[in-house]
């Protein structure tokens, strides 16, 4: 083929066109998995300007191929509950693309989890691990399993037969999963455990978001928040100001939430509002995020339980309504869709100057249109929570090295990494025609990489 040719670009319409049709055929193939069609139309919207420039991914069916996971497991999860009753749920990795390394991502033990959730998280998964400039592939894993309310000893049964049917999947050099919603470092000990029995090898490169002791990274668990936060000292260093006195609204009271809470309040900032799925705590005059750490890190009790440490707070028992808490700065840290457009439209009336997802797809599509269109700072996951996985990354490299960094080594890496991803998701925003757009900047460089490599490696 002449080079030429390549270059030469195609118009706009028939880019529109183009992408519009292969959305359709995975629309027909999987009319029924709304979470991944809605991440896969933000993704190929995204990457309009990609294909006006630019016939080569077309001519190689990038596009088709990059949407096809390369393999989908899914398996029985059965389990012996502490009454004796066997249960069952249903487990899943989905590998969806290994062109710059081994798949990475985590495992989320929610109810709601279903092959949609995991196909999306994946996917999304592939072009943040591209952003962060290591060398993973992207995956992700889970099953619809429930853990609140369940005994330690189940929690471990659980993780023992959902590791006895993973295994054979895994391994440092093929998937490499860690932790999400559900999943943090108690339950990654007993799938390690279980690993290591299996497998009958000491493999610590099979897990990030290990313990201390046995491979885990300094810094690991602080990784996502902290990272999320750096991201938006970068965004709002473009606007000449920093986080340092700005008001903090951040859903969610799990990992990311925390850690996001604890680097917010260390550069200034005053966090009024966090929540967990029942409802919301509201103090003007900011949270304490010792008492926090302690309900929800060391008792595993509900966020309402503030109020008996801080009477002076508020609780609301509807989690949805910490949007319209008035805020400069809001960091949706739970789960999906948790921002639609109503949310959305709280927010912009409270003045909120920008959102930064902490979670996977929190904001809807129409919520991310009406922040644009608003003039709203907007911080898309795939840049903004990439500390997390980039920091697993790092996990992989001490494991293989066989050494263990400082915490402030790795903070200082991650703080790094995250600069980087700001500039290069700026750039390509620049670069294709959408300066200050960081859905479409975060999307085109994350894919660009993923799409020359796919190129390189042949139809494979
Ligand atoms: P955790 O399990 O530690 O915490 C999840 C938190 O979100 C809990 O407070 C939970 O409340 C809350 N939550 C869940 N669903 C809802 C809901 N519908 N409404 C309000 N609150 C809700 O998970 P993480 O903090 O690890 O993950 C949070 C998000 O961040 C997810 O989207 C995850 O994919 C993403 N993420 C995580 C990374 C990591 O390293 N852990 C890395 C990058 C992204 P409750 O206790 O009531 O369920
Ligand atoms: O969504 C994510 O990036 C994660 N849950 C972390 C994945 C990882 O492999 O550290």
């Amino acid at each position: 083929m002449n080079r030429q040719t390549y270059a030469e670009g195609i118009a706009e319409q028939e880019a529109i066109d183009y992408i519009n049709s292969v959305y359709e055929k995975v629309k027909q193939r999987d009319p029924h998995e709304t979470e991944f069609l809605q991440a896969t139309k933000i993704l190929f919207d995204s990457l309009i300007p990609v294909f006006v420039k630019n016939r080569t991914y077309i001519e190689h069916n990038i596009l088709e191929r990059i949407i096809e996971p390369e393999r989908v497991i899914s398996f029985r999860v059965p389990w012996v509950d502490d009454e004796g009753n066997v249960q069952v749920n249903r487990g899943y990795r989905v590998q969806f693309n290994s062109a710059l390394g081994p798949y990475k991502g985590g495992i989320r033990f929610h109810p709601t989890v279903n092959l949609s959730v995991m196909k999306f998280l994946a996917l999304t998964q592939i072009f943040k691990n591209s952003l962060t400039g290591q060398p993973i592939g992207g995956g992700k894993g889970g099953a619809d399993f429930d853990p609140k309310g369940k005994s330690d000893q189940e929690i471990m049964r659980f993780c023992q037969s959902f590791m006895t049917e993973l295994y054979r999947h895994i391994g440092p050099d093929i998937d490499v999963p860690a932790g999400d919603i559900g999943v943090g470092k108690r339950e990654i000990g007993y799938m390690f455990g279980q690993y290591k029995r299996l497998r009958g090898a000491y493999e610590a490169g099979v897990l990030t978001g290990k313990g201390i002791h046995y491979g885990g990274s300094l810094g690991r668990t602080e990784a996502t928040g902290y990272g999320t936060i750096y991201f938006v000292e970068e965004m709002l260093k473009e606007k000449r100001t920093t986080i340092k006195n700005k008001t903090v609204i951040t859903s969610g009271s799990g990992n990311v939430a925390i850690h996001a809470m604890e680097k917010a309040i260390q550069l200034g900032a005053r966090v009024v509002a966090c929540s967990d799925s029942n409802g919301y705590i509201y103090d003007k005059n900011g949270l304490s995020l010792q008492t926090i750490k302690r309900i929800k890190i060391d008792e595993g009790g509900r966020i309402k339980e503030y109020l008996n440490y801080h009477p002076e707070a508020e609780y609301f028992d509807d989690a949805k309504q910490i949007w319209s808490v008035p805020a400069d700065i809001a960091l949706p840290c739970a789960t999906q869709n948790e921002i639609d457009l109503e949310a959305a439209n709280m927010l912009i009336e409270n003045n909120v100057k920008v959102v930064v997802e902490g979670a996977n797809m929190p904001c809807t599509r129409e919520a991310i249109d009406v922040f644009i269109e608003n003039g709203v700072l907007f911080g898309p996951a795939q840049a903004a929570n990439a500390g997390g996985v980039a920091v697993s990354a790092l996990e992989m490299a001490q494991n293989s090295a066989r050494l263990k960094w400082t915490f402030e080594e790795v903070d200082k890496q991650l703080k790094n990494i995250m600069q980087t991803i700001y500039r290069n998701v700026v750039n390509a925003a620049n670069e294709y025609g959408h300066p200050g757009n960081l859905v479409v900047g975060a999307n085109i460089a994350g894919f660009t990489k993923v799409a020359d490599t796919m190129i390189e490696q042949g139809v494979v």
